[in-house]
């Protein structure tokens, strides 16, 4: 862990054996900059403008000690790997596309194990499960129901770019209706995909885990903040962050951040936390557009910075807007009525 003034911006985090890591959490941006490493280094293959390794990022500066991370198959995983190199400074595991979960949580039972026979170096270390949407919503996910289940020590952070990018932009369970995929084409027949997007972290929070929330990269505090809650609770724990990707959304490489501040200004993606016991908890922006319902964005804000929905600024899929306004607004309403600390 860096500790101080970090020297070699490009060095691998050692933890050395035995020592105590309770590095506080730091949010002012300077300190950031000069005392922490980001766990990935420069190198990777992932695009221009591409907020996955953002996302990376942001988990990097909530690290508080020796961290493992294992990684599904997807973007974040293959242009980061490129055999014979890597560009991860942390121990990193990569199995298959499904068992991001279940590899972990062998990770995590072999360090309890090793705790247990004392051969662990490390007071703790903790272990962190990153998937793509594919991975997660879809192929993943009965391994990740079984590690939330099973009540694994693992934070499980899914960086939901809202399709199979890897592959070349095919529809999941993540995809927003009406959005353009390669599997969910745009034509006379259809208007994109014809499903709504699954609600992953609900159903999270549907398996009573200590915690989970969902984060952007343009409310970078907030995330870094939910990330370490995450790594501290004990248990699973679930943090579901909005990934732009401009391959996949068409918008240029320089609204990267900005099409995730509009995913929250719209409410299509409102920032929460539930912590057990306690219950849902509005955060940041979208606790700011409760109290003061003006602030709320029209989805257009939303939708126009993006090719992969252009059809619906055509006049004659207005009808389509006006339904995903509504898909929008419902799920933000309900939000609304669970949230305890949503003005009544
Ligand atoms: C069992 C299996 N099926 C299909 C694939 C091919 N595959 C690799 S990555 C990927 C898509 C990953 O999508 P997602 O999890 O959303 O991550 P992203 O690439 O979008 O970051 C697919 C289909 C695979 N590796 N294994
Ligand atoms: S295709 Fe999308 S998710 Fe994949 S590296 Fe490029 S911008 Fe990132
Ligand atoms: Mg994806």
């Amino acid at each position: 862990m860096s500790e101080g003034k970090a020297q070699n911006p490009y060095r691998l985090l050692i933890f050395e054996p035995g020592r105590k890591y309770e590095s506080p959490l730091i949010l002012n941006p300077r300190k950031l900059a000069e005392e922490k490493q980001s766990m990935l280094l420069p190198g990777h293959r992932l695009c221009a403008g591409c907020a996955a390794p953002v996302v990376v990022k942001l988990l990097s500066f909530a690290i508080r000690g020796p961290t493992i991370v294992v990684n599904a198959t997807g973007c974040l995983e293959v242009a980061t790997t490129i055999f014979p190199y890597t560009s991860w400074a942390v121990p990193w595991l990569h199995v298959a596309f499904e068992n991001a979960a279940s590899a972990a949580s062998g990770v995590e039972a072999a360090i309890k194990a090793l705790k247990k026979s004392g051969r662990l170096p490390y007071d703790h270390v903790d272990v962190v499960a990153i998937g793509g949407d594919g991975g997660t919503f879809d192929i993943g996910f009965q391994a990740l129901s079984g590690m939330a289940e099973r009540g694994h020590d693992i934070m499980y952070v899914l960086y939901d770019n809202e399709a199979y990018m890897n592959t070349g932009i095919q529809r999941s369970g993540g995809t927003p209706p009406f959005a353009w995929t390669t599997t969910s084409p745009v034509g006379k027949v259809i208007p994109g995909k014809t499903q709504q997007k699954k609600p992953i972290a609900d159903i999270m929070v549907a398996h009573r885990i200590p915690y989970v929330a969902t984060a952007s990269p343009a409310f970078w505090a907030d995330a870094v903040q939910k990330f370490r809650k995450g790594l501290e609770v004990n248990g699973p724990s679930f943090i579901h962050v909005i990934s732009s990707c401009n391959r996949g959304w068409r918008f240029d490489t320089s609204l990267s951040i900005e099409v995730t501040r509009r995913a929250v200004d719209t409410c299509y993606f409102p920032l929460w936390e539930y912590v057990l016991g306690k219950g849902y908890f509005l955060t940041a922006r979208s606790l700011q557009i409760a109290r003061k319902p003006e602030l709320k964005q029209p989805i257009e804000k939303f939708l126009e910075v993006q090719g992969r929905f252009r059809h619906l600024l055509k006049p004659e899929n207005r009808e389509l807007v006006k339904k995903l306004q509504e898909y929008v607004d419902a799920v933000w309403e309900d939000l609304l009525e669970r949230a305890v600390n949503a003005p009544r």
